[in-house]
């Protein structure tokens, strides 16, 4: 056994995380030999509700969990922290925006990225998964200057999961068939999900799916507007998948990405690919088993990509431009 691992998560009464909690405290993202402690935030109105979550926490005797705290005060939810998960937000409400989204959550990430940055652990590493998920990550990478940017993340390993399943079921084989699957730039309806890049069973996608057309419009769409589809479809946005997602995006980034493959990752930009600096982007990553990433290099991006590259990018930098004054 290995000291505990120190996992912050906010929005901890809320639907991603009622899938989240019960399998991180199963040890589902550090694995067998790694105790946790969670440390669980909530808004003050949620923690009635909070305390329902912990009780079933307690009643499933996970052996790898030594202790749960519960709380209102992020200075609290975030001391010590190894890894802080935020999933914690205002949902978007009918009518709204997207900048009216962005305005109404941004200054809970601007009060996390000074707490975080307050009492966090040293080597506190953060993915931001409550939306607008990128601009949410800036926004508390910008408030926490002592903490290095290459620790904020934002999620994008559902588009990536979303758009493996697609892959997967056009070709008629199984996920596990499908790698190299890269999302770019914003978590929004202008991500781009390249298929050039992807593989199936090692092959370049376009050479097992000839149907090019499909490629190029149907499954970016679906992959792109498949949140929608699923709050259309159940009455409510994504959850479990989310989490799931969420327990995948923390476990493969202390783990060393296989040989040759590689896993979306919205990360701070050092310009990569000629990406505004600084944006929180997604790109394909690989990472090296201590908790470090890299974006992978010299991915060939043809023109139907730069296009759809700078139409995201584009968005991201409205987004930036939205919440400026949240930037310190
Ligand atoms: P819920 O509304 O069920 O839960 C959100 C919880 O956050 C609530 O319990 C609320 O009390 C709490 N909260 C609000 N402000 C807080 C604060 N300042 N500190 C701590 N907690 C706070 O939403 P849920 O379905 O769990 O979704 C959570 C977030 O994930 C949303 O922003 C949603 O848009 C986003 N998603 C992101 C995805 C991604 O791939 N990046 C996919 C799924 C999801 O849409």
């Amino acid at each position: 056994m290995t000291s505990p691992v120190r996992i912050a998560v906010t929005g901890a009464a809320g639907s991603i995380d009622y899938s989240l909690l019960f399998r991180i405290a199963a040890g589902e993202m550090f694995g067998p030999d790694t105790p946790v402690i969670l440390q669980l935030l909530e808004i003050t109105p949620a923690m009635d509700a909070l305390e329902g979550v912990a009780m079933e926490i307690d009643d499933c005797a996970f052996p790898l969990l030594e202790d749960i705290v519960l709380t209102d005060e992020a200075t609290k939810g975030f001391d010590g922290a190894n890894l802080a998960i935020l999933v914690g937000g205002m949902p978007r409400q009918s009518g709204m925006e997207r900048a009216d989204l962005i305005r109404a959550n941004g200054p809970i990430f601007e009060g996390q990225g000074k707490a975080l940055n307050e009492v966090a652990a040293d080597d506190v590493r953060i993915c931001v998964v409550a939306n607008p998920c990128n601009t949410n990550a800036l926004i508390t990478m910008h408030n926490a200057p002592d903490i290095p940017n290459e620790r904020f993340t934002a999620m994008t390993r559902l588009d990536e999961n979303r758009a493996k399943s697609q892959l997967a079921a056009k070709a008629g084989v199984p996920v596990r068939s499908v790698s190299n699957m890269g999302i770019w730039g914003n978590h929004s309806n202008t991500m781009y999900p390249d298929f050039f890049n992807a593989r199936i069973d090692g092959e370049p996608v376009p050479q097992v799916i000839d149907d090019h057309d499909w490629l190029k419009e149907e499954f970016i769409s679906t992959v792109q507007g498949r949140g929608s589809a699923i709050i259309e479809a159940r009455g409510s946005s994504s959850a479990a998948s989310a989490a799931n997602a969420a327990i995948d995006h923390a476990r493969d980034w202390f783990k060393e990405t296989p040989e040759g493959d590689w896993h979306a990752m919205a990360v701070a930009s050092t310009g990569e690919y000629g990406v505004s600096e600084g944006l929180i982007f997604s790109f394909p990553v690989r990472c090296d088993g201590e908790g470090n990433y890299e974006v992978v290099e010299g991915i060939e991006l043809n023109d139907f990509a730069r296009e759809k590259i700078a139409t995201t990018e584009k968005q991201l930098i409205e987004e930036r431009e939205v919440v400026q004054d949240l930037l310190t």
